[in-house]
Formats: C-alpha cells, sequence, structure tokens
C-alpha cells in the first residue's frame, strides 16, 4: 500500500450542480493545492479547519474560484494532511482543476481510496469504513439508520466485546500450557467450557442477524406468485405506482419473471412478478414456472394472489405469506374470508392493509428492530461462521482431553476469524475487494 502517495478525486457527482468538491489527500496535499491555489494566503501558512477564498490557476489560466479546507494529520477524514476544494460545479472546470492537481503531483485515488486510507490509519475499523459505502447506497430510512449505526461503530463495539471474551478464554487456556504434562485441570476446564458455551451463544446471536443485513442492504426480496390471470401483475403495477408489467385479461401474459425496485415504509424491497402457475405444455410456459418456484425458494415473503371471481379454496396465510383475495370489486360472497387480505387492484382498495400485513411477516431478527440495532452483511457471516467450526473444534478438543496447546490452537483461530471482522486483517485481497465496491472520491 503505497501511501506516501498524494491522492486526489472529485467527490461530488459528476455533473452539472451547485458545487464540485474535489478531495485532495496525503503528505503532500497541501503543497500540491498550493501549486495551484491562489489567494492572500498559501494554504500552508494558514492554520487547520481555515476556509480559504482563492482562485485555482495553471499555467497563466484562472480555472476557477474556490474555497479551500485545509485539515492537518491525523485530524482529518483519511489521517493525512487533506484539501478539500469547493469550486463551481460543472463539469468542464471540476476537470480541469483535476487535471491541473495531477500534474502538480498528485495522482487519482482508486474507488475507495480514502476510506480505505482512514482505515489504515486507524481512524475507523472494517466495519464503519464498510457502513460508508452501505450509508451511500441505502435505499431505504431503515437501511440508512442501520448504516449510520454501523458507522458509530456499534457493530465494531459488539464485535470487539467478542474478540476481548475469546482473549480472556484463551489466556486462561494458556495458563494451563506452562504445566503440559499435567493438561488442563479439571476446575479450570469447567470454567473453560462456560466461556466457550458463551462465545457461541454471542457469535450465534450475531449471525442470527444475517437474514436482516441481507435484506436491509439488498432488499426484502417479496415475490408475487399464483394463477394466471388473478392479478399478479397487476399488483406489482399497484405496488410500484406505474404500468410495469404487461396486464391483459389472457391468462399466461407474463412468461418470465420481472423485477423492480421499491420502498415500504423505509424498507427496501425487491419484488418479483412471476408467471402464473398451471397445468401447461407449452415449453416457454414451463420454463416461466420453473422460474417462479425457484424465485418462491428463494423469498424472504411471498404473496399468493387468488381471484375472488374464481372462487378458489380459501388457503389460510401462514409463515412468511400473505394470501391476498384480488378483485373484490367482482366478489359475490357476503363477507370476506378470514385469514386473507381483500384487494381490488382496480382502485387499489386494501392496499394499506396488504403493506401492513407484508411487514408483520418480515423478521426482524433476533437482536431488535430494523435499524436500531446491528445487522451484519456477508463477510461478517464468513467470518462468524468460520469463527463458530473453531470454538466448536476447541470444544471437542476441550473434550478428548488434548494437550493445551492444541485446544488453544483452534481458540486462536477462532479468535482470528472474529478479528477479521473489524479488521484485523492482513490479506490485501479482502480489503482490495471490499473498496473496489466503493466510488471514487469516498
Ligand atoms: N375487476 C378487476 N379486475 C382486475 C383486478 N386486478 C386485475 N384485474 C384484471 O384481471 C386481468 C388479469 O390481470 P393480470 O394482472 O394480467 O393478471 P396475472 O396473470 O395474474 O398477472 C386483467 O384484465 C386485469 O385488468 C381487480 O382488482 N378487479
Ligand atoms: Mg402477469
Amino acid at each position: 500500500m503505497l501511501q506516501e502517495d498524494t491522492i486526489a478525486a472529485l467527490a461530488t457527482p459528476y455533473g452539472a450542480g451547485a458545487i464540485a468538491m474535489i478531495r485532495v489527500s496525503g503528505p503532500q496535499a497541501v503543497a500540491v493545492v498550493d501549486k495551484v491555489f491562489v489567494g492572500r494566503h498559501r494554504l500552508e501558512s494558514s492554520s487547520a479547519g481555515r476556509v480559504l477564498l482563492g482562485r485555482m490557476e495553471h499555467r497563466g489560466h484562472v480555472l476557477d474560484e474556490v474555497l479551500c479546507t485545509v485539515f492537518r494529520a491525523p485530524r482529518s477524514y483519511t489521517g493525512e494532511d487533506v484539501v478539500e476544494i469547493c469550486g463551481h460545479g460543472g463539469v468542464v472546470v471540476a476537470d480541469s482543476v483535476l487535471r491541473a492537481l495531477l500534474k502538480s503531483g498528485a495522482r487519482p485515488a482508486e474507488p475507495g481510496e480514502f476510506t480505505q486510507r482512514a482505515f489504515l490509519h486507524g481512524k475507523m475499523d472494517l466495519t464503519q469504513a464498510e457502513a460508508v459505502m452501505d450509508l451511500i447506497s441505502a435505499r431505504g430510512e431503515a437501511s440508512a439508520r442501520a448504516a449510520a449505526a454501523q458507522l458509530e461503530g456499534r457493530l465494531g463495539h459488539v464485535v470487539e466485546k467478542l474478540r476481548s471474551e475469546a482473549l480472556t478464554a484463551l489466556a486462561h487456556l494458556e495458563a494451563s500450557i506452562d504445566f503440559p504434562e499435567e493438561g488442563i485441570d479439571p476446575e479450570s476446564a469447567i470454567i473453560l467450557r462456560k466461556r466457550l458455551r458463551s462465545l457461541q451463544a454471542a457469535v450465534a446471536s450475531l449471525l442470527a442477524t444475517a437474514d436482516e443485513g441481507r435484506m436491509l442492504r439488498e432488499g426484502v426480496r417479496l415475490v408475487i406468485y399464483g394463477k394466471p390471470n388473478a392479478g399478479k401483475s397487476s399488483l406489482l403495477n399497484l405496488l410500484v405506482g406505474y404500468d410495469r408489467a404487461m396486464v391483459s385479461e389472457i391468462p399466461g401474459t407474463t412468461r418470465d419473471t420481472i423485477e423492480e425496485n421499491l420502498t415500504l415504509r423505509g424498507i427496501p424491497f425487491r419484488v418479483i412478478d412471476t408467471a402464473g402457475l398451471r397445468e401447461s405444455s407449452d415449453a416457454l410456459e414451463l420454463e416461466g414456472m420453473r422460474r417462479t418456484r425457484k424465485q418462491m425458494e428463494n423469498a424472504d415473503v411471498t404473496i399468493r394472489v387468488l381471484d375472488a371471481l374464481v372462487e378458489e379454496e380459501m388457503v389460510e396465510e401462514t409463515g412468511r405469506e400473505v394470501v391476498v383475495l384480488n378483485k373484490m370489486d367482482l366478489w359475490k360472497g357476503d363477507e370476506t374470508p378470514a385469514g386473507v387480505v381483500p384487494l381490488c387492484c382496480l382502485d387499489g382498495r386494501g392496499l394499506d392493509a396488504l403493506v401492513a400485513a407484508i411487514m408483520v411477516r418480515i423478521d426482524l431478527g433476533s437482536l431488535g428492530r430494523f435499524g436500531e440495532t446491528v445487522a451484519i452483511n456477508s463477510r461478517h457471516q464468513y467470518c462468524l461462521r468460520k469463527a463458530q467450526n473453531f470454538l466448536e473444534e476447541t470444544g471437542r478438543s476441550l473434550e478428548r482431553g488434548d494437550a493445551p496447546e492444541l485446544t488453544a490452537l483452534e481458540l486462536r483461530s477462532a479468535l482470528t476469524a472474529i478479528g477479521e471482522i473489524v479488521g484485523a486483517v492482513d490479506n490485501e485481497e479482502i480489503l482490495g475487494e471490499i473498496f473496489s465496491t466503493f466510488c471514487i472520491g469516498k
């Protein structure tokens, strides 16, 4: 990792806007900008945190009028010297300022490189760095709240606690290594077993938030299914608020699955409209139905759409399914059957009740409600599973009465796996993978 480099990038979106912000970070940040900046004072001689008005000039041309803010290491986002240059938001202007900076000794920043430097300089742990991108890409308020909590260090805190518990257990175990010929004395073994159990429980409860984390980051997978012509595509259109899917009275209109993103009550959803399920010998339709079933398997919540006109047998809703009785405008019965949500896709009556029913079906995880707690991502899940396996191995080794060194080896591996979550990662590949998903300039 070349941190001697000074990096520069546009931090605001590329395009016309009120303001464009260019960020420069590294040991030469102030010197590089001073080569282009012309103001009453040089940035070098101004105190940190002050905002200076001036012009950006290069080879005799005035490029823009700007405001520069200097942050001195280590009190900056990256932990290095940082200059933030706010200029006029125009593609050409921002580009020309950036080019002048690159000619003056900075190099273009890689995606996420500012945040990566913040991590490497100990300004944040890895879960906080990941939360930066989660926050930027949040599609719903609940997702943003969860990301903000993680950015605050809430997940990091839980993991650190886990780590220190594992460390205590390890210290306990290693005390026995001093007398290897005696093995682990029975009393210590009892304490160790207890510590192991509590560690395993803590890992398990963190792992239980994986589903919640995935839903918050990628959206809840909501699959609409039912017989042809029941009004599945009409329901998708009603949910997204425009004519996304083709609707017709001809059964079998929807052949392939259709996916749309939307937000309901601050929670991001991925709604999937599917091909109707019925007896058929048409190859295309059969393939469509195969896809329907596959989507149903991967769904977080399913909506089964019944047609009020057809008077199907009424299936009561269960577990993660909501049953909707659609076309209520044509319903001939007296009262609506229990256990189903009455709906009319033509005028939207019943939609609120449907959304409420969907919300009840979402598993809010074992730790608490959406956005108010920690929710791990798939990388954390991978590390925790690894830790869980090593903790189990530790337990088995203890029961076998192995030499304490061997038991300690397993426990140490569990500790390493837990540490990887917050960033005790010496693997550059993993870091690269995480930060490459970031925007440039972040
Ligand atoms: N009367 C009435 N017709 C509906 C309602 N919802 C959908 N339809 C009609 O039912 C037919 C089938 O709808 P569609 O959404 O294509 O059903 P799909 O095959 O399940 O996707 C279309 O002619 C729709 O206009 C409703 O609530 N009331
Ligand atoms: Mg359809």
